[in-house]
Order: structure tokens, then sequence, then C-alpha cells
């Protein structure tokens, strides 16, 4: 991907290869000829199976009822729909184009700073950032649309990208069951197994099979008795059948080895579960004076913290500006976070296994399948919910209410100590702010969720749930250490899940450097005398190449980002730690091509220089993914990252040996890691924190008396 920012284009097709600011933008477009005639533009029928009806013509002279009022305000469905039409109507496509992602472009840290500090007041210059494959030229663009002033929007700049393919577009899994289910080798061999094709369904993988220059899909079929029963439960396996999405026709089908379909069983319909366990009393959360966070428009503050709150469909949830009022003093320590990929490699080197190994941010989006969250069965208690707005691969914008909850929670005990000598006991709630969405990528759910708390901890955590991707095995058969039997002739793979996320950093400003922390034992030559001695050691990475870590829980290794020209009051460097606590490491080999694709798991930790073009761990585009890219590619460079503008990426999961337990939706699993201040403030900063009032509602039971 060129940009966000980038404004160096390759262009194709090159209407405004410079960067205006909002000043110039607007001076600009008050004279440009160009740009006031393309205000007027007239769009041509562009519409067939992949590309959305004809939309009536938006006016762009009409001011937006539903404007932005940040710059990191993420697009509208008013600014979605005008990039789509600019970009159809102006750059001559062909019929056949999908829009992969259509984003806010955002726009350089300083702007976004300046404004918030209240330097800029004027307008603010908008722009997306379109991802469009050409499906006839098989082509793949990368678009800049402005959109400032209003009503001389226009395209920027098009930018062809070789030898890539984009994301998955949401229409492509329908349009990839059509044509399995419309392909006559696949007929016959369902025939061949007896199998109704109306009963079948088609899940779009994508695996490693072909270079980039090819649309390659690798389906996966499963039986479905009927519309209420679990179609992942009965796999049809040893059927490989590969799709090229662009030509829009399978490519070849091959039956590797018949296997049952497993019997339907009904422990497996989960939809059909209706008899309940009885004597769950009803847990009411109530806050009779209201919450104590407030939300101005996707401005977030709570009790010391603030933060704005974003959202894209490769990344999902997306925090910006996060910042801490010590002292009245606002202290900024993330410009950006987020999980920037999400990887699922298989152990079982059984087919369709081995090639599963989704990338769930890079082909999927992570946010694509955000849910709309509902009162009292997601959220408990006062909920505040953001809308999302999305796009789907026609670039019809549209909204799911209820995207993102904000909520409070109560975390139990923050504080607490008893003076034994008098009695005097001090104890204080915790209590924790969350900001979390849900998201369905076929089988499999996830929980995303980011904690803030009355101390100055930051935890993310991913609650992984949904149904297990599983295999189809024969009757006496058994998959070893590969996966664990859940239900007759159906078994469960072993698998890792893994979450980079993306850390831009900003301790206390913009110059950071990153050190690691490892717990030792003194070494021969020093003292020891009682040999009962242990100390941290402290590394701070200079280079790229010193800043490429594994996880070490044996040493109890952290890492903190510090700002070496900031000390608090007893003259430690004020920091902010990242604490592991469900670091793995892959198994693959790193000669597999599982780890070509996913070639930044090697380490745990990196950390890079910030360049607004380096997004995402594994490269920009990962579908059908073959070259070297992403953290191994820029980190060759092996650049500063000693006091200067720092971005971690953190590698984090589980390595899921699968349990019956898991069937047929998976309770919650967690995975995560905490961001802790480490001398950051003057002492523990959650000492102000009022006693709870002894009038909460509480009551206690009184005990049944003996039998
Ligand atoms: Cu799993």
């Amino acid at each position: 991907m060129s940009s966000p920012n980038e404004k160096k284009v390759n262009s194709v097709i090159q209407k405004n290869p410079t960067a205006l600011t909002a000043k110039a933008a607007s001076e600009h477009h008050e004279t440009c000829k160009e740009c006031k005639s393309k205000s007027n533009l007239k769009l041509e029928e562009t519409s067939n199976t992949l590309v959305a009806d004809q939309e009536p013509f938006i006016d762009a002279k009409v001011p937006a009822k539903e404007d932005f009022t940040h710059p990191l305000d993420d697009l509208t469905e008013r600014e979605i729909k005008i990039s789509v039409q600019l970009i159809k109507a102006e750059l001559g496509f062909p019929r056949r184009i999908g829009f992969c992602q259509i984003i806010l472009n955002e726009p350089p840290k300083e702007t976004v700073l300046d404004f918030d500090s209240g330097k800029i007041k004027g307008p603010i210059h908008r722009e997306s950032f379109a991802i469009v494959l050409d499906h006839i030229s098989e082509k793949t663009y990368e678009v800049m649309v402005a959109l400032t002033p209003i009503g001389y929007e226009h395209v920027v700049s098009s930018v062809h990208i070789p030898g890539v393919q984009p994301p998955l577009l949401s229409n492509e899994y329908e349009i990839c069951e059509d044509i399995v289910k419309n392909d006559h080798r696949v007929m016959e061999v369902l025939k061949k197994r007896g199998i109704d094709p109306d009963h079948v369904m088609v899940d779009l993988w994508i695996g490693f099979f072909s270079e980039p220059k090819d649309r390659i899909g690798a389906p996966l079929l499963f039986y479905r008795t009927d519309d209420e029963s679990n179609g992942y439960a009965q796999p049809l396996d040893g059927i490989k059948v590969l799709v090229d999405l662009n030509k829009m026709r399978v490519l070849s089908v091959e039956e590797l080895f018949d296997v049952p379909v497993p019997p339907h069983d009904i422990h497996s319909d989960w939809q059909k579960i209706k008899e309940y366990r009885k004597g769950l009393k009803p847990i009411h959360v109530t806050q009779p004076e209201g919450v104590s966070f407030e939300v101005e428009g996707k401005k977030l503050s709570w009790q010391n913290w603030s933060m704005r709150i974003g959202f894209n469909k490769r990344e999902g949830l997306v925090l910006h500006t996060v910042s801490y009022s010590d002292k009245g003093k606002e202290r900024p320590i993330i410009y950006r976070a987020s999980i920037a990929e999400m990887v699922v490699p298989y152990g079982d080197p059984r087919h369709p296994n081995y090639v599963k190994n989704a990338f769930d941010a890079g082909e999927d989006g992570l946010g694509t399948g955000v849910h709309s969250l509902e009162l009292g069965c997601d959220c408990l208690g006062a909920i505040c919910y953001l809308d999302v707005v999305m796009s789907d691969g026609n670039g019809t914008p549209y909204t799911i209410k209820n995207g993102i909850c904000i909520h409070e929670e109560d975390f139990g005990s923050l504080w607490k100590h008893k003076e034994w000598r008098n009695g005097v006991v001090g104890v204080r709630r915790s209590r924790r702010l969350v900001v979390s969405y849900f998201t369905t990528i076929a089988n499999y759910d996830y929980g995303l969720f980011w904690y803030f708390y009355l101390d100055g901890t930051i935890k993310f955590e991913a609650k992984l749930t949904g149904i297990m991707s599983v295999s189809a095995i024969k009757s006496g058969e058994h998959p070893g250490g590969y996966g664990v039997m859940i239900a007759p002739n159906l078994y469960a793979p072993i698998h890792q899940h893994f979450f980079t996320a993306r850390l831009d950093m900003m301790v206390d400003g913009f110059n950071n450097a990153v050190q690691e922390i490892n717990v030792k034992q003194p070494d021969a030559h020093e003292p020891n005398p009682y040999n009962s001695a242990f100390y941290a050691t402290k590394t701070t990475f200079h280079t790229e190449a010193e800043a490429q870590r594994p996880h070490g829980p044996s040493s109890t290794r952290c890492w903190r980002v510090v700002n070496t020209s900031k000390k608090n009051r007893n003259g430690e460097e004020c920091s902010w730690r990242i604490v592991p606590y469900s670091s793995v490491l892959p198994y693959a080999k790193h000669n597999s091509a599982i780890m070509n694709k996913a070639c930044h798991l090697k380490n745990t930790v990196w950390v890079t220089p910030f360049n607004p073009i380096e997004r995402y761990p594994a490269g920009n585009y990962t579908v059908q993914k073959e070259i070297d890219d992403g953290l191994t590619k820029w980190t060759k460079a092996n650049r500063n990252v000693y006091n200067t503008n720092v971005v971690v990426w953190h590698n984090f999961g589980i390595t899921h040996i699968t349990r019956t337990e898991d069937w047929p939706v998976m309770p919650m699993e967690y995975c995560g890691f905490y961001l802790k201040p480490d001398n950051f403030f003057d002492w523990n900063p959650s000492m102000d924190v009022p006693p709870q009032p002894k009038e909460t509602g509480c009551c206690e039971i009184p005990l049944k008396s003996k039998l």
C-alpha cells in the first residue's frame, strides 16, 4: 500500500500529485476549473454482477448532514459514496470492479496534534484511501480521493500495484459458493458420495497455491442437514477444489481421499438446544447516577484517560491519542494502537488443515464481520454504543448499529491494606473502562477488548469463541496428537492463534526508546553471598536488528518504552511497560510455506521507527503472498530505533490444543497483553480513588440452616 499519508505516486493516472494543506486545497479548488467541472460529474452506468446498482448521484455541494468533527473521524457514508462514484466515473475502470477497502487516509500526526491543541482551527483536509480490484485486467489499484472542500471532491491519484492480490471482497464468499455449486466436476464427486448438492455449504479459504498473479480460492465444502443444523460439523473432506475468483470458474477438482461425512449429531446442533439449566438468578448491573465516562463524537474520556475511537475493515477497532491526565497535565502514551494482523496456522499435516492458515486481518478484515451488539446479551449495565460505517465489495456503504461497546465494569479490589496495630482498613474498588467489539470470521468469533484501569494499567484481551474448524475421520481411526475426537467421525485439529498488536508509542512525546528487561541470577564473578540473589537487567535497543526478540518467560522478560528525557520524582526514567501474558511462538518451521507468509511471527517483539506506510506486519497484501514483505523486509535496513518515534509490534496468542469441551461452540479462551506505567508516575496513581460508599445496594444472604 503506498499510503496512508504517502503522496509519492508511481501513478498510472495521476491528477494531483502534490499533497495539499487544507488552506492550499481550499484555494486550489476555488480556482481550479478541473476541480469545479469534476464536482458536477455525471456518472456512467457501471453496474453488473459485481458492481452495485447505480446510485443516484449525490450532489456534492449539498452540505453533509453527518459531517466529521475531527481529522481522525472515520469516513461517513456520504464520503464513501462520493469516493466510489468518483473512482468509478473518473478512472474508466471496466464494469467488473470490486472495492476491497475504503477507509480514511489518516492525516499526518502533526495535523492531528495541531488540531487537538487548537493550532488548526480552519477546515480539515480529508482524503479517502481505496483498494480497488479490476477483475477483468486482474489488476489492483490504490486510489486516493480528496473529499474536501465539499463540492470539489476529486481523485488525487490512482496507482497500479503489480504482483499482489488485494484482500477478499465480502461478496466473493457468495460468488465462490455459486461457482463451486455450479461446477459439473464438483457435482460428480458429490453424486459419487451420495451428497445432495442443495445441502452443501461452501466457505472460501485462501491458501498458497499459486503466484500472486492469480486470485485463487481454496474453498472447503460442508454438508448441512437443514438451516438450523451446524454445517461446520459435517465437513466434506478429501475434496480439493481450486477456484479462480477473477475468472469466476473452478480451476480443478481433486478427490484426494474418500472419508465419510460425519453423521448428523444432535449435540453439534447448537441452535437447536432449547433445554436450559435452572437456578441462575438475574444479576443486574445498575449505575443509578449514570456512567463516569463521557463520549463526545469519537472522543472518550474517563477517570484521567482520554482517547479517540476509530474503526476500519482491516484492523477493526483503532485507538488514537491515548493519554492520561496526571495532576492536571495531559501526558500522551500511545498515538495509535490496533490489532494489525491475526494468523491461524494448523499443525495437522492432513489436507485441508495444512493449507488453512488464515490471515484474518489481511484476507478477510477483522472489522468485516463486526456484530451489532445487544443490551443485556452482549453487554451488561449502562452501555454506550458507537455505530460503525463499513462498505461492501461494491463500495456500497452501510452502518452497523451498536458495533462498538463502551462501558464500565466493577473489577474487584483495586488495593487494600489492614493496619493490624489499630485495625484500620483501607480498601478501594477497582473498575475498568471497556472498549470492545465482536467479529465473526467464517466459523470463528472473536471479542477484541481494550481495558483501562484506575491505576493506569491498559490491557488488551482477545476472547476466542465460535466454532472450531474441524475434520472428518473414518470410524476406528484417531488423529493422534494432531487433534481430539469431538463427535462421531469428527476431530478438532491442533492449531495456533497469533495476534499482532501495532503500538505506535508516544510516551510523553514521540522521542522514545525501547528496553528489554530480563531477571537473572548473578554471574559466577558477581557477588552472591547467600546464593539467593537475582536482579533485573536492562538492555536498550539501538537498531531494528537488536530489537527482534522472542518471548522469555523463564527470565520474566518484558519490554518498556522509555522517554529518556523524562524522569519521575525519584529520578527514574518515565516509561510504559509491555507485559506479555500469553506469548507463544510458532511451531511451523521457518522454511514452511506458512512461515514464508507469516514471517512476522518469528519474533515476539519487533521495534521499527515510525513510517506511515508500514501498517501491517506481514505486508500490505497477504492474499497469495509469496514475497518477503512486512517486518522482515523493512527491518533489513536496520534503522535506528533509539530516541525516535518508535512502533512496537507485539505478537501474542494461544496454542489451541483442542478439547471436547470446545465443541460445539467454544467457551471463551483468552489471550492478550498489558501495558503498565513503569516509573511513569510518582507513586500509585490510584491512591486518590475514594472509598466506596457503604449503601451500594449490596446485601448479605442468610446461610441456610443445617439439615
Ligand atoms: Cu482455536
